[in-house]
Order: C-alpha cells, then sequence, then structure tokens
C-alpha cells in the first residue's frame, strides 16, 4: 500500500495539469483509472505484494494546491513635490523677474507697478493688480511656469489682500481672477474671483486651485495669472504674496 500511495499523490496534480478545465469528475475518473494502472504494474512487478486495493477518492481532494512562490520586493513609486514658482514672495531686486505685466493705463508695460511695497504678506514686498489711485485699470500679472514631465498634482497657492474703496458689498463693481494658463492664455482652471462684495477685505487671506487633469500638462509651459478689471469710481487693488506653484512628479 505504501507504493501504491505514493503513486496516487504523484497521479493527482499530474492528471489536474494536464486537464485543467475538465470537470471535476472526470479528473477524479482520470485519476482512477491511473490508480488503477499503477495498482496493476506494481502488483506485476511485485507479485509477492498484497493484491491490488482500489481508493476511493473524492473529486476535490487531489485538487487543491499551494504553491510557493518568491517573495519579491516592489519598492513604492512615490511623487516628488517641489515649489516651481519663481519669487513668489515678490521680494527680489529689480527687475522683478519672472513675474511680467500688462496694463491699458499710460505707463505701458508694468513690471515696475506690479510690484508694491505698501504691504506684504511676509517680507517687504507684494504683487499688486488694480490700482489704489486709478479707476477703469485693466492690468494683468504672469508669471511662466514650466511644469516637469510625469507630473500627478499641480496646486497654486497664494496669499491676497483685498483693498478697495468700493463700499457696496452686493453689487461687483471691480473684480480680480487668479488662475492658470496655457502660453496661448487659454485659462485651464475656473478662475477664482475676488471682487468688491468678496468677504476678507483688509486682511490677507491665503487660496488655492488645484489643477484639474494636471498629467495633460506635463512637460508643458503654464502661466500664472493674477488679472484686474476695475470699473469708473472708488478704485480697488489686490495685493498678492508668498504665491507658490507646487508640483508633485513621478520620477
Ligand atoms: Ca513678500
Ligand atoms: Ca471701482
Amino acid at each position: 500500500m505504501q507504493r501504491i500511495q505514493i503513486i496516487l499523490v504523484r497521479l493527482g496534480p499530474s492528471l489536474r495539469r494536464m486537464l485543467p478545465l475538465a470537470p471535476a469528475g472526470a479528473v477524479a475518473l482520470l485519476m482512477a483509472i491511473g490508480i488503477i494502472a499503477a495498482t496493476l504494474i506494481s502488483h506485476a512487478v511485485h507479485p509477492e505484494a498484497a493484491p491490488p486495493q482500489y481508493v476511493a477518492l473524492a473529486p476535490t481532494a487531489d485538487l487543491t494546491y499551494t504553491a510557493n512562490l518568491p517573495m519579491v520586493a516592489v519598492p513604492a513609486i512615490e511623487a516628488r513635490c517641489t515649489n516651481i514658482a519663481v519669487n513668489g514672495g515678490f521680494e527680489a531686486a529689480a527687475p522683478w523677474h519672472p513675474w511680467t505685466g500688462v496694463a491699458n493705463t499710460t505707463s505701458g508695460v508694468y513690471v515696475d507697478t506690479l510690484i508694491s511695497s505698501v504691504r506684504a504678506h511676509r517680507g517687504a514686498k507684494s504683487g499688486r493688480v488694480g490700482s489704489s489711485t486709478l479707476n477703469g485699470v485693466w492690468n494683468e500679472m504672469v508669471q511662466t511656469v514650466p511644469l516637469p514631465a510625469n507630473v500627478v498634482i499641480t496646486t497654486l497657492t497664494y496669499w491676497r489682500y483685498l483693498d478697495t474703496t468700493e463700499t457696496d458689498t452686493a453689487t461687483v463693481y471691480d473684480k480680480f481672477t487668479v488662475g492658470i494658463e496655457t502660453e496661448q492664455g487659454i485659462q485651464i482652471v475656473t478662475p477664482q474671483q475676488i471682487d468688491n462684495t468678496s468677504s476678507g477685505r483688509g486682511a490677507w487671506v491665503q487660496s488655492s486651485i488645484d489643477l484639474p487633469n494636471a498629467s495633460a500638462y506635463s512637460g508643458q509651459r503654464l502661466w500664472l495669472s493674477f488679472k484686474a478689471a476695475t470699473d469708473s469710481n472708488l478704485p480697488s487693488s489686490l495685493y498678492v504674496d508668498d504665491v507658490s506653484l507646487t508640483v508633485c512628479a513621478l520620477p
């Protein structure tokens, strides 16, 4: 019996591997045939041994296997996050690179007028759009940022200070928008709007914007934009400081 049992154990997995899709009953039948053949051979080789004995098998008794596979350690791939905005605190010396500005007032290009020493969230300076003295202003401050490859998250974070002489908090007269654009000037987020009706006037407030589908812009150059459009009465400014663009990218 010892010899027969060894053969039986070997036949079970072999038949199951040969017929991986066969019904369990068919496999059991083939196993039984194999066992009978094996015991007959064993008896022929060793006629002195006990006569063949047939063993009833449960169909699933030999169909459960345990495979011991080598363990392979797979290191986790982590995204690295860095701030790629430059001079986000507006403290660097002139010419204030890399911030650039355009405006519709008489001074032409306004890189200098978009930097203010009137107030700062940190340090001595901040960026400013709008005007504390002029009405009917449209101006914009932009920084171009090159996104790395394999971007997974892009978040613009900034502090802003709404300084307005408007007293109406129900109707929008002076409007500021903060967004992220392509180099063609196409907004790729819903811009955040701050206007004379917004809360938090006369105080530094932190805001952030997540770029949706950030991976689609991997390797592209984008614009961080701060814009102002004011009406013909009661000037307004928006000061911004500590601007960062946190970009998380896979290696
Ligand atoms: Ca500053
Ligand atoms: Ca106004």
